[in-house]
């Protein structure tokens, strides 16, 4: 007598992350399964990082600040320290990478075992962005940049391998510990969204192939800036909440102060995030290498734009390894609209 297991029809689309990145490993050049087994050490460690933000509200080891500072100044939250610690481990331990730098560590990290030294691939991450949220709750993510190395396999990473073009990125994505932990990223081929079904421990294909709408009617940025920035983008903002633009109606401000839920809800949406050059912030806030740069990947594999207002992201060429640049992201006639008052 064979036994059947019952399929719920819906089941039968279930596609995982496992399954999506071998099916589609032959799109990518170096399809040695290399960059398939890194996406795969990502996706582990981002769980791990998901248990661990889930329980952060109980747990009161993690909570609160670790009472120390990280080298962007700002007080490090017990938990920063564990995702970056997570993804460190994994990236360290999987063979594939040969170093990595991240948002909480002053300097890049060349990785000295014999294997991680063969590793072909270079991580740049901010390891939980919006961390200033985690004690009220509010949405928080993991940011990753992916880069082939420069120097010769054998040898430790060095920093030219950190400062390479966005347009040179082979991959990039997010995670997002929202009111579920979706993982979306590229490879230069589109974006796909996947969500993690806690239940089997499994990301699963959600979002196949994302586009970010061409319009939109929400602007994020933290308008108590307003006051400290140039004149065409106060006038942007005025155009935002006037009956001029295309919508005849005022659009909705949207900041919930996490870059990456910000961002993924302009994704879905359609809608601008901007944080501009301050008084307080003279090249802006956000980072180069591990915010903008895969960030700007995403958003212009899915028909958005990323620009500082004055040149594309991706084809700054880094000088720093927490080198900021003001930063306009998402849908493409929005970011195009808002360039157009800075001229
Ligand atoms: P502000 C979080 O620290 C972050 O890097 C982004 O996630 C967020 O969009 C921004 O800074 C918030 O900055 O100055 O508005 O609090």
């Amino acid at each position: 007598m064979r036994a059947f297991l019952f399929i719920p029809s819906r089941m039968s689309k279930l596609i995982t992350l496992n399954e999506f990145i071998l099916k589609n490993q032959s799109d990518f050049p170096f399809a040695t399964g290399e960059l398939s087994r890194l996406l795969n050490d990502i996706a582990v460690a981002s769980k791990i990082v998901s248990r661990d933000v889930r329980k952060a509200g109980l747990v009161d080891h993690i909570l609160g600040a670790q009472g120390e500072k990280n080298v962007q100044g700002e007080d490090q939250q017990k938990l920063d320290v564990v995702a970056d610690l997570a993804f460190i481990k994994a990236f360290e331990l999987g063979g594939e990478v040969c170093g990595i730098a991240s948002e909480e560590n002053d300097d890049f990290l060349a990785f000295s075992n014999e294997i991680s030294k063969n590793g072909n691939y270079v991580v740049l991450f901010d390891p939980l962005d919006g961390s200033s949220n985690i004690d009220v709750n509010v949405s928080i993510g993991t940011i990753f940049s992916i880069y082939r190395r420069l120097s010769p396999k054998g040898t430790p990473a060095t920093e030219e391998d950190m400062l390479q073009c966005g347009t040179a990125q082979v991959a990039s994505g997010y995670v997002l510990y929202g009111s579920s932990t979706m993982l979306v990223y590229t490879t230069g081929n589109g974006v796909n969204g996947f969500t993690l079904d806690p239940s089997i421990g499994e990301y699963c294909l959600s979002h196949p192939n994302m586009k970010m709408p061409e319009n939109g009617r929400l602007y994020a940025m933290n308008e108590g800036n307003i006051n400290e920035c140039e004149g065409g983008l106060k006038e942007y903002i005025s155009y935002c909440q006037s009956r001029e633009n295309q919508t005849g109606m005022p659009y909705s401000g949207r900041y919930i102060g996490s870059l990456v839920a910000d961002f993924h809800r302009n994704l879905i949406k359609g809608g601008i995030y901007i944080y501009p050059d301050v008084l307080s912030a003279p090249e802006g806030k956000l980072r180069l290498l591990y915010e903008c740069n895969p960030l700007a990947f995403i958003a212009e594999q899915a028909g958005g734009l990323a620009s500082t207002g004055r040149k594309r992201i991706l084809e700054i060429k880094p000088e720093r390894l927490h080198q900021r640049v003001p930063y306009y992201v998402g849908s493409k006639t929005m970011v195009e609209k808002a360039v157009s008052f800075l001229k």
